[in-house]
């Protein structure tokens, strides 16, 4: 039962959307027809949707009193003005360039920032980040802590990057041979976890050293900064603006995904201090983007993520985001299943490797528990395994990461803890039974993100 860890939720509900639940005799043929992959799965057939904290935020009434201001000039919206000057506050950057969402702000990032050849570190990769490093000549390596690949072991900043891997690839290929370090906050294929101001300083200051730049990828900055003030020295009694400003002090610039924190449901921006690269952004993305002053965001989305924005550091909101996340974790491990931990800040993991050890990685053990969740229950979950990372681009051999998980995504100010108890009920009851959980394997494979679109058969 709900107890005083866990607060209610901050908002009263005045718009709903009405859910339904179709029967399991429905949703067996809707899983096959969708080739056991959840994203071809409609939201009419699901019940309570976990797939994705991307885009699925609902919308404060002040966010949809702001989308009737927007102003579609197609040239120096205001609303454009009103959203570079939030950003400005808050994350103290010089110069914002929006984008269409977060992978619009990869794109040019990564077209201005990697020559061909160069290395691109991070704490973990991201899926859209690492396809755009790459289709620009990059090489991701992975320099995030060993601990973060080990679904058990506590730490936390489990998203810290190893400062002794950075080292050792600045002495291997040389400043010159480092585009820039791209470091995450939080770590989504980590499990959402975050990284310490203290980490974020000791790359900043072992990067200056080398004249490499820290461009970070801010997508769920907030709830990196909600673990900063609860679990970093110092920070206890610091307002979560403060410490959101503190975070990208240590950087030269940010992709941003206005999907996640922004708490809208599109959108996105790209954000430095230098002159010279701003100049070039600018010119790239009236190519893939828009004008400089909408990015293939409407003036209505802008206002709306200009107001999401400052609501996002409400001390309220983003510590009953956190919990209610938490609450779905607790519940889970008091009955003993599987999930990475700690908790990390968007979503719980399940560890599929744990949760169907009968199941070897290539019989996609995440993507088979991810379907038969919905099967179950209704709930839309993900894969997060050796189908969403993806084949080497050289050898053409299955990235096989450390960590096979599905992840129950949390929409922020969506549900309520009563969907987390059904949720949490339906996946301990499968627990009891998981070993009728049967592998799958491909029977269509895209070439690129090939978790999006592919299509499976049980083995
Ligand atoms: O979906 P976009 O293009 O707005 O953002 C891409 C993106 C970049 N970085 C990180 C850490 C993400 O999580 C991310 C998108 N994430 C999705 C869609 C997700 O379901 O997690």
């Amino acid at each position: 039962m709900l107890d005083k860890r866990y607060p209610a939720e901050p908002f009263r509900i005045k718009s709903v959307e009405p859910v339904t639940m179709i029967n399991r005799e429905q949703r067996e043929e809707v899983v096959k027809k969708a080739g056991y992959n959840t994203f071809l799965i409609d939201s009419k057939d699901v019940y309570i949707d976990l797939l994705t904290d991307s885009g699925t935020n609902a919308m404060s009434d002040r966010q949809w009193a702001g989308i009737m201001v927007g102003d579609e000039a197609y040239a120096g919206s205001r609303n454009f003005y009103h959203l570079q000057e939030t950003v400005q506050e808050l994350f103290g950057f010089k110069h914002i360039v929006p984008t269409h969402q977060g992978r619009g702000a990869e794109n040019i990032l990564s077209h201005i920032a990697i020559k061909p050849g160069q290395y691109v570190p991070g704490n973990m990769y991201f899926t859209t980040t690492r396809y755009h490093q790459e289709a620009n000549g990059g090489i991701f390596k992975d320099i995030i802590i060993d601990d973060a690949h080990d679904s058990i072991k506590y730490h936390p900043f489990k998203g810290n990057i190893d400062l002794n891997k950075l080292q050792a690839l600045i002495d291997e290929k040389g400043p010159e041979g480092i585009a820039y370090v791209c470091l995450a906050v939080t770590v989504n294929l980590a499990g959402g976890q975050p990284v310490s101001i203290e980490n974020m300083k000791a790359v900043r200051a072992l990067c200056n050293k080398h004249g490499i730049r820290v461009f970070y990828d801010a997508t769920r900055c907030v709830e990196n900064a909600y673990f900063i003030k609860e679990r970093e020295e110092g920070y206890a009694d610091k307002s979560i603006k403060d410490i959101v400003h503190e975070m990208f002090s240590y950087a030269d610039g940010c992709t941003m995904s206005g999907k996640k924190d922004c708490l809208t449901n599109i959108g996105g921006f790209l954000c430095m201090n230098d002159d010279d690269l701003f100049l070039e952004a600018k010119e790239l993305v009236v190519v893939y983007e828009g004008m400089p002053s909408y990015g293939g965001m409407a003036g209505r989305d802008m206002e709306a993520m200009a107001i999401g924005l400052k609501e996002s550091i409400q001390e309220e909101y983003i510590e009953h985001r956190i919990k209610q996340v938490r609450y779905l974790g607790d519940r889970l491990l008091e009955a003993g299943v599987p999930i990475v931990e700690p908790i990390g800040g968007h979503a719980v993991f399940l560890d599929a490797r744990r949760f169907c050890p009968h199941l070897t990685q290539e019989e996609l053990p995440a993507q088979a528990l991810a379907a038969r969740i919905y099967l179950e229950s209704g709930v839309r979950t993900m894969e997060r395994g050796i189908v969403s990372a993806g084949r080497d681009k050289n050898t053409g051999k299955n990235h096989a990461p450390k960590l096979e998980l599905v992840r129950l995504t949390i929409p922020r100010r969506v549900y309520t803890y009563a969907h987390m108890d059904i949720v949490a009920e339906s996946i301990i009851d499968l627990y009891k039974n998981k070993e009728s959980i049967r592998g799958l394997r491909f029977i269509y494979e895209p070439k690129m993100l090939r978790f999006f679109t592919a299509r499976f058969e049980e083995i």
